[in-house]
C-alpha cells in the first residue's frame, strides 16, 4: 500500500539510511509509482523533517548529512524513470542552471533538472556553489534563453540579485530570461531583484520556463 512505503520513506531519509532510501526507491518503482510523486510525498517529507528538527537544536550537521546522502541515493534510483516518463521531445530552449556562490545545497536543483531536461529543455547544470559571473559567461557561451539560479540559504540568496547584476552588466538581459528558486526565495524576492519568475518547486520550474519562452 502507497501511503505505508510513503511513510518508510520519509523514515529511512530521517534514519539517514541510504540503502534502505535506494530498496524503497526500487519498490516504487516496481509498483509503477510516479517517482515524482514518491519524492514528494515520501522523500521530501523526511528531508524537510530533518531540516526542521535541525533548526530546533535536536538534530545536528551529521544527521542532516546522512539524510541528504539518503536522499540522493533514492533520487539516483528514480530519476532515470523521470526521464523517461518526459514525454517532449522537441527542444524547448536552453537553461543554464546552478546553486548559487557560498552555498551547496544541490538536491533541490538537482531535482529541477532532472524535470527540465525531462520535458525537452537542454540543460547546462554548472553545479554548486557557482561563481556569480559563470551564470553569464555560460549563458553567453552557450547562449542560453533562461538563467535558473537556486539558493537554500538567506545568507546566500542575495547573491541570485548578484548574478542578474552580472547578466545586465554584459549586455545579456533582456535577452535572458532569469529565474530563481529555493526554500527561502519568495515572489516578492524574485520581483525586487529584478527576476522573471519563481517557483516553488520542480515541476513549478518547468511551468515557469514554458511560460517564459512562450513554449
Ligand atoms: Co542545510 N540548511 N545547511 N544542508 N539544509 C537548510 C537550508 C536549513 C533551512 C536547515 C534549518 O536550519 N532548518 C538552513 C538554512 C537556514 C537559513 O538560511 N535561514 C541550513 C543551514 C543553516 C545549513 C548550514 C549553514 C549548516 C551548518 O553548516 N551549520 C550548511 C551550509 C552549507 C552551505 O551551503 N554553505 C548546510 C549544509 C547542509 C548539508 C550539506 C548537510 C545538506 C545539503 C546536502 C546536499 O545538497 N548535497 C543540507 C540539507 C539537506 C538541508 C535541508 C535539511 C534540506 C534541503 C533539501 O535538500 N531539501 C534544509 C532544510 C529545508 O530546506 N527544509 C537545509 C529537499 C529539496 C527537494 O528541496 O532544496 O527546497 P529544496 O528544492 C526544491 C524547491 O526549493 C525548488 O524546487 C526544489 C524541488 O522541489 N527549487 C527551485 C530549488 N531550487 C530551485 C531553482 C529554481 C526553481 C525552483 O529555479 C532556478
Amino acid at each position: 500500500m502507497s501511503q505505508e512505503l510513503f511513510d518508510a520513506m520519509k523514515q529511512s531519509i530521517v534514519d539517514g539510511d541510504e540503502e534502505q532510501a535506494a530498496k524503497l526507491a526500487q519498490q516504487a518503482l516496481a509498483q509503477g509509482i510516479d517517482p515524482l510523486v514518491a519524492i514528494n510525498d515520501g522523500y521530501v517529507l523526511g528531508i524537510t523533517y530533518v531540516g526542521e528538527q535541525f533548526g530546533a537544536g535536536e538534530m545536528f550537521l551529521p544527521d542532516l548529512m546522512l539524510a541528504a546522502e539518503a536522499m540522493k541515493a533514492a533520487v539516483a534510483v528514480l530519476e532515470p524513470e523521470m526521464q523517461r516518463r518526459g514525454t517532449q521531445r522537441q527542444m524547448l530552449g536552453k537553461v543554464v542552471l546552478g546553486t548559487v556562490k557560498g552555498d551547496i545545497h544541490e538536491i533541490g536543483k538537482n531535482l529541477v533538472a532532472t524535470m527540465l531536461s525531462a520535458s525537452g529543455f537542454e540543460v547546462y547544470d554548472l553545479g554548486v556553489d557557482v561563481p556569480f559571473e559563470k551564470f553569464a559567461q555560460k549563458a553567453r557561451e552557450v547562449n542560453a534563453d533562461i538563467v535558473g539560479i537556486s539558493a537554500l540559504l538567506t545568507t546566500t540568496m542575495v547573491g541570485q540579485k548578484t548574478v542578474i547584476e552580472t547578466l545586465d552588466d554584459m549586455g545579456l538581459r533582456p535577452k535572458v530570461k532569469v529565474m530563481v528558486g529555493g526554500a527561502p526565495v519568495t515572489k516578492s524576492w524574485a520581483e525586487e531583484i529584478g527576476a522573471d519568475g519563481f517557483s516553488e518547486d520542480a515541476m513549478g520550474a518547468v511551468t515557469l520556463a514554458k511560460r517564459l519562452l512562450n513554449a
